[in-house]
């Protein structure tokens, strides 16, 4: 009778948290969770720390629905290619910038970049594009007669 009332109360609690977690976890993790819940029942021995390590998985899907948008850029006197850079507002942009011939800068004050590019050497920028607009980047570097010129432009939408 007792082992009983044991197992009811598990297949409660099963239950519960079931309900708990679901409702902010994608279809992949209720299927985890069906999983754990057939396996929890035919052992009846250990429901709290699998529920617990599953309540951890959905909180890192959760996370990794953020986009990252990676462009691979090359500086050179004097333009920047590509030149036009389209990404979504709360995207996390992360630019790998190459200059192939001097020394040149990447530019984009309203986001905080501002990164010295030796020739040959990649630099990475990451950073979240929380504001939407058109915003331009540009070489701070001087770097010759085209210096001035030589900036492209970030849409973000
Ligand atoms: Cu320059």
């Amino acid at each position: 009778m007792r082992k009983i009332l044991a197992v009811i109360l598990v297949i409660a609690f099963l239950i519960s948290a079931c309900t708990t977690s679901g409702n902010n976890a994608d279809n992949a993790d209720v299927e985890a969770e069906a999983d754990v819940s057939a396996g929890t029942q035919e052992e009846a021995d250990q429901p709290v720390g699998e529920e617990q390590e599953t309540s951890d998985n959905a909180d890192v899907s959760d996370n990794a629905a953020a986009e990252v948008r990676e462009f691979s850029i090359v500086a050179k006197n004097w333009e920047f290619d590509p030149a036009e850079i389209t990404v979504n507002k709360g995207d996390t942009v992360r630019l790998l910038i190459t200059s192939v011939d001097v020394d040149h800068g990447f530019a984009i004050p309203e986001f905080g970049v501002s990164e010295k590019l030796s020739p040959g050497e990649e630099v990475t920028v990451e950073f979240v594009a929380d504001k939407t607009g058109e915003f331009t980047f540009f070489c701070n570097v001087f770097c010759g007669s085209g210096h001035q010129e030589m900036r492209g432009r970030l849409i973000v939408q």
